[in-house]
């Protein structure tokens, strides 16, 4: 018998793809965790039946969510990651040869330990001695740390239940008090198609941060069509890349080029916010 995940992305819009195995799954005190084994998309990490990262398709949406921010500073040294339990963004924050710490801010710690479990070529990194991991809530550990960061970048799940507060303006706020002058933020921002927080998250960060923009790619793994995220700088523009580093960064999807193309927006999106 087939077995087939599906994900509801509106009343009316579903995905489905089929599932080989049930590797892992377990209840944590803040929500439903699996793994499962797929034959299109590798093995997925799922959170409260949402599928977060695939092993076939993660370095499209961990690439991008990295070096689109960390490119663009001179010099990022210090680095927050909230959320990323999985361990696949601080894994790229890792490759940029200034970085010397990478703390990992969250909240359950069991994504991180099925994670490394299930899902090493995607955690490994997350055993690097540059590596900080803090088991805590990202909305009260930014608060606590004012011009401290080069880059902080927000992995999280989707705005439903603990994740909802990370798309309002008052934590976009803490974000920008806790970077150094120079300092860039990025966060996920969902499908502009399906997504109802797209326009307000964007808008968030725009009226906080003096230069900030949607950008876009496509990851299978997630809905059909674009997927976004949001960056907001202190000081540098988005086409400010430091290009001569990526001789010494592996990538697979991000390039200069693609950088600069993912700013450009198409028009109904540029409408939306
Ligand atoms: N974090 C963003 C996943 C959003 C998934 N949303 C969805 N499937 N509707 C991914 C974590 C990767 N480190």
């Amino acid at each position: 018998m087939d077995i087939w995940f599906t994900e509801n992305h509106t009343e009316g819009y579903k995905v489905s793809w089929r599932i080989d195995k049930i590797l892992h799954s377990e209840r944590s005190p803040y929500q439903e965790i699996a793994v499962v084994e797929s034959p299109d998309l590798g093995r997925a990490l799922l959170l409260d039946n949402t599928v977060q990262t695939t092993t076939r398709f993660e370095f499209i949406y961990h690439e991008m969510i990295a070096h689109v921010p960390l490119m663009l500073h001179p010099r990022p040294q210090r680095v927050m990651v909230i959320g990323g339990g999985d361990g696949g963004t601080v894994r790229e924050v890792l490759k940029h040869p200034a970085v010397e710490t990478v703390e990992l801010v969250e909240i359950d710690e069991r994504v991180i330990e099925v994670s490394k479990e299930w899902l090493p070529q995607i955690s490994f990194a997350l055993d690097s001695e540059k590596v900080n991991i803090k088991i805590v809530d990202g909305l009260q550990y930014v608060k606590q740390h004012a011009s401290r960061y080069d880059v902080i970048i927000v992995d999280c799940t989707d705005p439903v239940g603990p994740s909802l507060e990370l798309f309002t303006k008052n934590f976009y706020r803490d974000v920008f008090n806790a970077l150094k002058a120079d300092g860039i933020m990025v966060s996920q921002t969902g499908s502009p198609t399906f997504s109802s927080h797209f326009t307000e998250a964007v808008k968030g960060i725009q009226e906080v941060f003096p230069h900030s923009s949607p950008y876009l790619t496509c990851e299978p793994t997630y809905i059909a069509g674009f997927w976004s995220f949001t960056i907001g700088s202190k000081k540098y523009k988005f086409d400010n890349i430091n290009s001569d580093r990526m001789a010494t960064i592996e990538t697979r999807y991000y390039t200069p080029d693609i950088h600069r193309a993912a700013f450009v927006l198409p028009k109904y999106i540029e409408q939306m916010i």
